[in-house]
């Protein structure tokens, strides 16, 4: 079976993670320079260069046969404290950059917040605060106006799950914060109350593209089948990561049993959910208006129960084996026999992707179209003379194609895949030794050079055939 003729075969970027000129040409701070510059550890200039390289990175593109790029707009660079004064010069980048894009054949899909609130909002509870979703709604509005001849294809967020928990739960994006659930749910509800808004806003206006959100998802099994418990905490996961919001997206407001679910899980810290009328009445608006749904796909997990202290400990530096991942409660992530997993102990189950979308056809059937947004394995690429050998990002790559070919033989309407990432680029907690790229990136000199995994892409998306 082969991939249709107007399959995409994309490349991903992030604005913050490629760019570079993080406080040049009129851009404003945003949460990760005040939370980078705190940390001390790394920081995202000249990344890869994005903001110069960009000509020669879409060339690479059209040479290598990639046909779509995720792009994430800056927000800062936009409007520099986040609302008000507008930055002519951000603007007009955007512009050259989409041209650039259509004219080496490239489709950009564009999102507008891809973790990067500006720092302002940020020091006054980022989405916490109303006052940031209304500044965001303002900004989507903004740039639907300005690149409407450019952009056709847009997503809200990338990724409200993982932001949620890196924020609240594990604790490595700003704030910092470890174990509230309850704050990780209320954030992720009040992002999914900024995307409907922005959705409405942008359908009501009539535009003629397309506009969707792009969650970050999981299959999530009981590591023990058969224990009632392990049952119980892979649906806690399940619930938290996905569920919850696919109800926002898809239904506009939560099920019965996903409420059940949320309300036990916030009220270990003490905590009560509760969705206010007129927020639901936005969710609901919106949920028949997505056109597509994006997921980022890289692992799935196989949880126990756990009722311990909480412990978490994330690996961002590639030292195998020093991942943990304990929630008092919810449970805890434990590896098996058999499924490998990367030097960031992140497990290759590509069967845990056919999986999710067969659940998202059958649960939530007006989803209309998916795209794989991310898809991608973190590795220590050896840089031997020019050349890059990257046997398993290929196997990692190939085997997500093959389940994607069979969900869509199965039904579901996939109409893209992107591999995370285009080009090598700085990875938010793991700094430069985690690469994905298709495209390695000399940092010092800013050179791009083909890896294996880029001869063979080219080849796959020519023939349409994994
Ligand atoms: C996703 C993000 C990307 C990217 C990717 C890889 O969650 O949307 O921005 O970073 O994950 O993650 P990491 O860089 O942590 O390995």
């Amino acid at each position: 079976m082969k991939f249709r003729s107007d399959f995409i075969f994309g490349g991903a970027t992030a604005a913050y993670q490629c760019e570079g000129s993080t406080s040049d040409y009129g851009k404003g701070k945003n949460e990760w320079d005040v939370f980078l510059e705190e940390q001390g550890r790394f920081k995202a200039d000249p990344a890869s260069d994005f903001y110069h390289q960009y000509p020669v990175d879409l060339k690479l593109c059209h040479d290598f046969g990639v046909n779509g790029i995720r792009i994430s707009i800056a927000w800062t660079r936009i409007f520099p404290d986040g609302e008000g004064k507008v930055n002519p010069e951000g603007v007009e980048f955007y512009h050259k950059l989409f041209k650039e894009c259509h004219r080496q054949g490239v489709e950009p899909f564009v999102t507008l917040h891809h973790f990067d609130t500006p720092a302002d909002f940020y020091k006054d509870g980022d989405f916490m605060n109303p006052k940031t979703i209304d500044a965001f709604v303002e900004y989507a509005k903004f740039c639907f106006e300005e690149y409407k001849e450019d952009v056709t294809y847009w997503f809200t967020f990338n990724e409200i799950w993982a932001v949620a928990t890196n924020k609240y739960i594990e604790g490595t994006f700003p704030y910092g914060v470890k174990y509230d659930i309850a704050g990780a749910v209320q954030l992720m509800h009040n992002m999914m109350v900024a995307h409907a808004k922005a959705v409405v806003a942008y359908k009501e206006a009539e535009y003629k593209g397309k506009i969707g959100i792009v969650h970050a998802m999981e299959s999530k099994y009981p590591y023990n089948e058969a224990a009632p418990e392990d049952i119980k905490a892979a649906k806690n996961e399940d619930v938290l990561n996905n569920q919850f919001l696919l109800d926002a997206t898809f239904l506009g407001e939560y099920q019965k049993e996903t409420m059940e679910i949320i309300q036990r899980l916030v009220s270990l810290n003490g905590g009560d959910f509760c969705a206010k009328p007129d927020e639901i009445e936005v969710l609901k608006k919106a949920a028949k208006y997505n056109d597509y749904l994006g997921i980022n796909y890289y692992q799935s997990r196989f949880v126990q129960a756990y009722d311990g202290e909480s412990d978490i400990f994330h690996n961002g530096t590639g030292e195998k084996g020093t991942s943990k991942f304990r929630l008092k409660g919810v449970g805890e992530r434990m590896e098996k026999e058999g499924i490998p997993k990367t030097d960031w102990d992140w497990l290759i189950y590509p069967e845990g992707l056919y999986d999710l979308v067969m659940r998202i056809k059958k649960d939530y059937p007006n989803y209309k179209a998916i795209y794989i947004t991310e898809n991608g394995m973190g590795y220590k690429d050896d840089f031997v003379n020019g050349k890059i050998d990257d046997t398993p990002r290929i196997d990692y790559i190939k085997g997500h194609l093959e389940w994607i070919l069979k969900a869509i033989k199965d039904g579901v309407n996939m109409k893209g895949y992107f591999v995370w990432s285009l080009m090598d680029m700085f990875s938010w907690t793991n700094g430069y030794n985690k690469r994905y790229g298709l495209f390695y990136v000399d940092y010092e000199t800013q050179k791009r050079y083909p890896k294996k995994s880029a001869f063979w892409f080219k080849q796959v998306s020519e023939t349409k055939e994994v």
